[in-house]
C-alpha cells in the first residue's frame, strides 16, 4: 500500500494536496483489498488515483481597461465508472491541477456516496473574481466556457459551482453554452429557477451538512437543537449552513472570509443572516462589515503566518468549517478538543490538514468527512440533472426530502461500512470503504479500458 502513495507522489512531486486526500482513501481501505484480492487484482486503487482525462486550457479575455489578459482554465475528468463526470468548477488564484485533483478524487468517492449515477470531475481556473466588475466576469466566464465547451455534456461531463462559481457565473457560462450548442439541455447544474435550476440547490450543501450532523447527533441521543456552533466561510456553504442551524434551533456565533472572521456572542440570527447574504452576494463586501454594524460582534484579522486561528479556539458546542482545504491545523484541532467540542461537520472539502484530521478522530468528537456531510450539493445537483432529463420541476417538499433520505442513507451507509470493517463510529473510514467499493466493483465490471 505504501508503494502506491509513494508512486502517487513521485509521478506528481508537487501535489501535497492529492497526495493527502489519497493518503486517506488508501489508509482507509487496507483491509477492503484484504477481504477482496479481486480488487488488489485489478489494480483498481492504482487505476482510481490516476484521472481518466485532464485537460488545460488557455482563456484570455479583455478587462475594464482594454488589457488582455490569460489565464489557465482546467477540467479533471477523474472518474466515470458509476455515471457521467460530475462536479464544480473553482475559480481562486491557488487553483492548479494538484488542488484539482485531489477535489476530482474527493467528489468520486462523494458521489458514489449519494447513491446516484454521477462519477467525479472538478475544474476551474486561477481567475480571482475579488474586485472584478460584473462585465470583466462575464467576459471571463465566456471565453473560459468556449473551450469548456466541447469536453462537456449532459451525459459527459456536468460541471456546476465551487469557490468563487455561483450563480451569476453559472448563468453566463449556460449563456455561452446555449450560443454555441444551440441546445437547451442540464450541461451545468447551479442554474437559476426558472430556466432549469432546481429549488434548493442553492441551499443544498448547507442545508445537507446539518441534517447529516443531526443525524450524527441523533444516534447518541443528542440533537443540534440548542447548540452553539462555530462556522467558518461566509460563501454559499457557511450561509446555508447558519440557515439551517437556525431553522433547527440552534445558535451560530461565527462566519468568516480570507481576511478574518466575526464573533457575535448574541448569535447570528435571521436577520442579520439576511445582512450576511446582501454583503457577500450583492455587495460583494469583507465579512468585516458585519462588525461595524453590530455592536455584539467583534472582528478578528487573520495575522500572517499565525499559529492557530482563534476562530477554532472560542467555546462552542460544533464546528462547521466551510471555508476551504486545510483551514484547520493541529493546534486547531487541539483546541477543539480542549474546548469539548461535541461534533465537527466538514462543509468545506478536506478542511482538516491531516495531523488535525488524526488528532480529532483520536478524540470524543464526532467527525464527518466533507465527502459525506457536504454531499447534499451535489446530491441536489443530481437532483436537478434529473428534472432535466425528465423535463420537470419538482417542488421544494420534493427535493427537501429527497435531500434529507439521501444524507439519512449516507449516514447509515458510513456507519455499516465502518462496523463491518471494525472501526466502530468512525465516518472517516465508513465513507471511504463503502464508496470505494461500490466503484471498485463497476470498475471491475467494466474490464480493463
Ligand atoms: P464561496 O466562494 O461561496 O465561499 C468561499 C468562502 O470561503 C468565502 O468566505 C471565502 O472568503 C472563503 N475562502 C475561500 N478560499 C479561502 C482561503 N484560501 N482562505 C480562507 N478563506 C477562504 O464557496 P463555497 O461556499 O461554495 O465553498 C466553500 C467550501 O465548500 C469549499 O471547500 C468547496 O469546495 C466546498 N463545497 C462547496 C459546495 C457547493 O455546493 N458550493 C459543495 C460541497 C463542498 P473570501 O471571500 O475572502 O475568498
Ligand atoms: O464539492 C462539491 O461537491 C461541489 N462543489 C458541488 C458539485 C456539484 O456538481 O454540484
Amino acid at each position: 500500500m505504501s508503494d502506491i502513495l509513494e508512486n502517487v507522489k513521485k509521478r506528481d512531486p508537487h501535489e501535497p494536496e492529492f497526495h493527502q486526500a489519497a493518503e486517506e482513501v488508501i489508509d482507509s481501505i487496507g483491509p477492503v483489498l484484504e477481504k477482496h484480492p479481486e480488487f488488489r487484482k485489478h489494480k483498481v486503487l492504482e487505476r482510481l488515483l490516476e484521472p481518466e482525462r485532464q485537460i488545460s486550457f488557455k482563456v484570455s479575455w479583455v478587462d475594464d481597461q482594454g488589457e488582455v489578459q490569460v489565464n489557465r482554465g482546467y477540467r479533471v475528468q477523474m472518474n466515470s465508472a458509476i455515471g457521467p463526470y460530475k462536479g464544480g468548477l473553482r475559480f481562486h488564484p491557488s487553483v492548479y491541477p494538484g488542488i484539482l485533483k485531489f477535489l476530482a478524487f474527493e467528489q468520486t468517492f462523494k458521489n458514489a456516496l449519494t447513491g446516484l449515477p454521477m462519477g467525479g470531475g472538478k475544474g476551474g481556473s486561477d481567475f480571482n473574481p475579488k474586485g472584478k466588475s460584473d462585465g470583466e466576469v462575464m467576459r471571463f466566464c465566456q471565453n473560459f466556457f468556449m473551450e469548456l465547451n466541447r469536453h462537456v455534456g449532459h451525459r459527459i461531463d456536468v460541471p456546476a459551482g465551487d469557490i468563487g462559481v455561483g450563480s451569476r457565473e453559472i448563468g453566463y457560462m449556460f449563456g455561452t453554452y446555449k450560443k454555441l450548442s444551440n441546445e437547451f439541455t442540464g450541461v451545468l447544474t447551479g442554474k437559476g429557477v426558472g430556466w432549469g435550476g432546481s429549488l434548493l440547490r442553492t441551499e443544498a450543501t448547507g442545508y445537507g451538512l446539518v441534517y447529516f450532523s443531526e443525524n450524527m447527533l441523533n444516534h447518541i441521543n443528542d440533537s443540534v437543537k440548542g447548540k452553539t456552533c462555530l462556522v467558518s466561510g461566509s460563501g454559499n456553504v457557511a450561509q446555508h449552513t447558519v440557515e439551517k442551524l437556525l431553522h433547527m434551533g440552534a445558535k451560530p456565533i461565527s462566519v468568516s472570509d480570507s481576511s478574518g472572521f466575526i464573533y457575535d456572542e448574541e448569535g447570528i440570527d435571521e436577520d442579520k443572516l439576511a445582512y450576511i447574504k446582501e454583503l457577500k452576494n450583492v455587495k460583494r463586501g469583507r465579512i468585516k462589515e458585519y462588525a461595524e454594524k453590530y455592536s455584539s460582534a467583534k472582528y478578528f484579522a487573520s495575522e500572517k503566518d499565525q499559529s492557530s486561528n482563534p476562530l477554532w479556539d472560542i467555546k462552542a458546542d460544533c464546528a462547521f468549517p466551510c471555508a476551504t482545504q486545510n483551514e484547520v491545523n493541529a493546534k486547531d484541532a487541539e483546541n477543539l478538543v480542549k474546548n469539548k467540542v461535541v461534533l465537527i461537520g466538514e462543509g468545506a472539502n478536506m478542511p482538516l490538514e491531516a495531523d488535525a484530521a488524526k488528532i480529532v478522530i483520536d478524540s470524543d468528537i464526532l467527525y464527518s468527512p466533507g465527502k459525506a456531510s457536504n454531499a447534499g450539493g451535489v446530491a441536489t445537483s443530481g437532483i436537478e440533472m434529473m428534472q432535466n432529463y425528465m423535463g420537470s420541476y419538482w417542488s421544494k417538499e420534493q427535493v427537501d426530502k429527497k435531500l434529507q433520505e439521501i444524507m439519512k442513507e449516507i449516514h447509515t451507509n458510513c456507519l455499516q461500512a465502518s462496523e463491518e470493517y471494525g472501526f466502530k463510529n468512525d465516518y472517516v473510514k465508513g465513507a471511504n470503504i463503502y464508496s470505494f467499493k461500490k466503484v471498485a466493483r463497476a470498475t471491475i465490471a467494466q474490464g480493463i479500458i
